[in-house]
């Protein structure tokens, strides 16, 4: 841990990338006051506390508002399908181990339609990132409840609220195999920042949840900024600890979680293919 943020601090004081180089350029359409546009923030910064370039790092999504965020940075990009982001990724990383993979995407993306590829990613432990934007709402189909929103949330689709118990994305992570397992909150861009370039250098899967509110569709999140607090605990190695602490936890608690020590999938270095080998294949009426 000391180590890390030692080169934390190294990289502060010698990186010459700027956040404004992770930028895009293209204007967010999210809403004024989405918590996504602070999870943006953080990565940019993030980044730059990491020290690689741009072209060394990738970022995959699904389907949502906040899978929209790698249409905001300059790094390469994979805007995909709803719920794929992980297996896109996965794949990704698998023949270029060489780059730094990210997986972004929102609750319903990840834990819903995605659910399957959350739990099987986490037990793969692949060395990349998760960036889940959790407002617990389905924010780009207009507000339906998602994995994570609370029983007795009321809404046009389920009157009264859905009153199912809400998935633990912590616990689930942490009993599936993940190796770094965290909670974020997207009004503190600068703890996240730190955050993110502890989960890309921790080997394996690093999931990080971040509370990102949707301003639109659930204007009461705007209280997170007063109910978050820091976790009692962070565990290391002991999975065992760490899931049962992810289980008495009640969604609010910010911090690092679980540092775990599972070895990651390596792969050995893949053949270089030239992208002019790739387009003969696709070369209609070659003999
Ligand atoms: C296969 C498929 N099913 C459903 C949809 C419709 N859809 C698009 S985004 C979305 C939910 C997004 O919610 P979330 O991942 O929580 O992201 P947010 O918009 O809240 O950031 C759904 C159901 C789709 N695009 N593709
Ligand atoms: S609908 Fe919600 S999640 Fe989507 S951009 Fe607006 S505030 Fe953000």
């Amino acid at each position: 841990m000391n180590e890390i943020v030692t080169k934390i601090e190294h990289d502060q004081t010698h990186c010459a990338l700027a956040a404004k180089d992770f930028s895009s350029g293209a204007h967010p359409v999210w809403c004024l006051g989405c918590g996504d546009f602070g999870v943006l923030a953080a990565l940019e910064r993030g980044l730059v506390k990491h020290g690689r370039p741009p072209h060394e790092v990738v970022l995959v999504s699904g389907i949502g508002c906040s899978s929209r965020l790698p249409g905001y940075m300059s790094t390469y990009g994979f805007h995909g399908v709803h719920g794929r982001a992980l297996a896109v990724a996965s794949g990704l990383k698998l023949v270029r181990p060489d780059l730094d993979v990210i997986a972004v995407g929102g609750d319903g993306d990840g834990y819903s339609i995605g659910g399957n590829h959350f739990i099987h990613a986490c037990r793969r432990n692949i060395d990349m990132l998760y960036v889940v934007m959790d407002n617990r709402v389905y924010g780009m189909t207009k507000g339906q409840p998602s994995p994570t929103t609370e029983p007795d949330w009321d809404c046009d689709i389920a009157p009264g609220g859905i009153g199912l118990r809400p998935f633990n994305p912590l616990a689930m992570a942490i009993t599936a195999g993940a190796n770094f397992v965290a909670r974020a909150f997207a009004g503190d861009p600068n703890e996240l920042a730190d955050m993110i370039v502890e989960g890309l250098r921790w080997p394996g899967f690093a999931l990080i949840e971040v509370l990102s509110p949707c301003i639109t569709f659930r204007p009461e999140q705007a209280a997170w900024k007063k109910q978050v607090r820091p976790l009692p605990l962070s565990i290391e190695r002991d999975r065992a600890a760490a899931a049962a602490e992810a289980l008495a936890d009640d969604g609010l608690g910010i911090g690092v979680l679980y540092r775990g020590e599972r070895a990651p999938v390596v792969t050995p270095p893949q053949p270089q293919i030239a992208v002019a080998d790739i387009e003969r294949e696709f070369v209609i009426g070659r003999s």
